[in-house]
């Protein structure tokens, strides 16, 4: 098996003051409620607390709070969720493509989205979709969501049990996506070794797994999490898309006009032919976005490097990791949470 401290990076030990800061400073009121919150220790993080069902980070339960508390969904709203680590960086990216084409598209039709200075080439995914619980851990942001203009596309990693009542009863769209649970696993495992200050040591594969399958991962349980989004797809069918790393990767064009359709910004026969489906994908792919500099050497308000969202961009790269015991410990997991509601991997 391959040692994640292979992937480790020198730099790293800057992350762990933001993180401690940002566990320092909460408010008293989140305070209190997780000092009588179950606690485990976090994979890249101090602490976890399992939080109405779920485990996060103390100054997300505080954005959870705001964002329950606060948020007004708009009917014209686009959520993005996703399970960490199941591609959040590429949804982001495609779905900003696709919402931002027009303004190009339509002045110059013989010019594809893809300009040269299309902001995807300078800027992370990471900072053009607003993070919500990581703005409402902060006062001062959550101004710029409420002025944001329509139609907002936000992004979170929330359960759908706590998202705010205001975006279930909207008709604002929830896109979520998940991954195959043992390529999530390992894609995480990998993360939170490159993130974690050196000090700490490297997080070992069992002691992840342990975790893991335990729900004791950052917004887990993984199985549950997928769940409740699962169910309620099938509820709401035109509320929720329910999508799959894996179905992306295997017919990307198919699934990005189903996606296109299902937020109100269907491709048009002109569109389609003139390749601009063609187009977000290429600038969206793991290729051109990983080598990027802005994603190769940048960095995020918080510290984190944003290289750390890049590794392999593959499915089925667990099989390098994981034994064919494991692997099985995993399959009956998966199919004993999720497939008695038809849900498989
Ligand atoms: P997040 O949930 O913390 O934001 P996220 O972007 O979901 O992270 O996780 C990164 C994973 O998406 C990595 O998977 P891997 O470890 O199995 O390689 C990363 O390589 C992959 N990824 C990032 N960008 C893309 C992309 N453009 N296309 C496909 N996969 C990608």
């Amino acid at each position: 098996m391959a040692e994640a401290n292979q992937h480790s990076n020198s730099s790293s030990e800057h992350l762990l003051p933001n993180m401690i800061e940002k566990e320092e400073n909460i408010s008293q009121e989140c305070r209190d409620i997780i000092s009588g919150l179950p606690r485990e220790e976090g994979w890249f993080q101090n602490s976890l607390y399992q939080f109405q069902g779920f485990w996060h980070q103390a100054w997300l339960i505080q954005g959870a709070l705001g964002f329950q508390k606060h948020f007004k969904a708009c009917d014209d709203d686009i959520l993005l969720v996703t399970t960490p680590k199941s591609g959040t960086t590429w949804l982001k990216a495609i779905l900003y493509a696709t919402l931002n084409r027009y303004p190009t598209f339509h002045l110059f039709p013989t010019i594809t989205p893809i300009s040269h200075n299309h902001p995807l080439l300078t800027t992370s995914p990471h900072l053009l979709l607003p993070f919500v619980e990581g703005m409402y851990q902060d006062n001062i942001f959550r101004d710029q969501i409420d002025g944001m203009a329509s139609p907002r596309l936000l992004f979170t990693h929330m359960p759908y049990s706590s998202l705010p009542k205001s975006v279930k009863h909207s008709s604002c769209k929830i896109v979520f996506l998940c991954r195959n649970p043992k390529d999530n696993f390992v894609s995480l495992w990998h993360f939170a070794n490159k993130i974690r200050p050196k000090t700490w040591g490297t997080l070992s594969l069992e002691e992840a797994l342990d975790k893991f399958c335990r729900g004791v991962s950052p917004h887990g349980p993984f199985w549950n999490h997928v769940l409740e989004y699962w169910l309620e797809s099938l509820k709401r069918p035109d509320k929720i898309k329910f999508l799959k790393y894996e179905d992306m990767k295997d017919q990307p064009a198919t699934n990005l006009k189903i996606l296109a359709h299902f937020i109100g910004h269907s491709f048009s026969q002109e569109e389609e032919v003139g390749g601009v489906i063609d187009d977000i994908l290429s600038i969206c792919c793991f290729e051109n976005l990983s080598n990027l500099k802005v994603n190769k050497e940048g960095k995020l308000p918080f510290g984190m490097e944003t290289s750390a969202f890049f590794r392999k961009g593959q499915v089925g790269d667990s099989v390098n990791y994981l034994s064919s015991e494991i692997i099985e410990k995993f399959d009956s997991i998966t199919q004993e949470k999720l497939g008695p509601h038809g849900l498989k991997f």
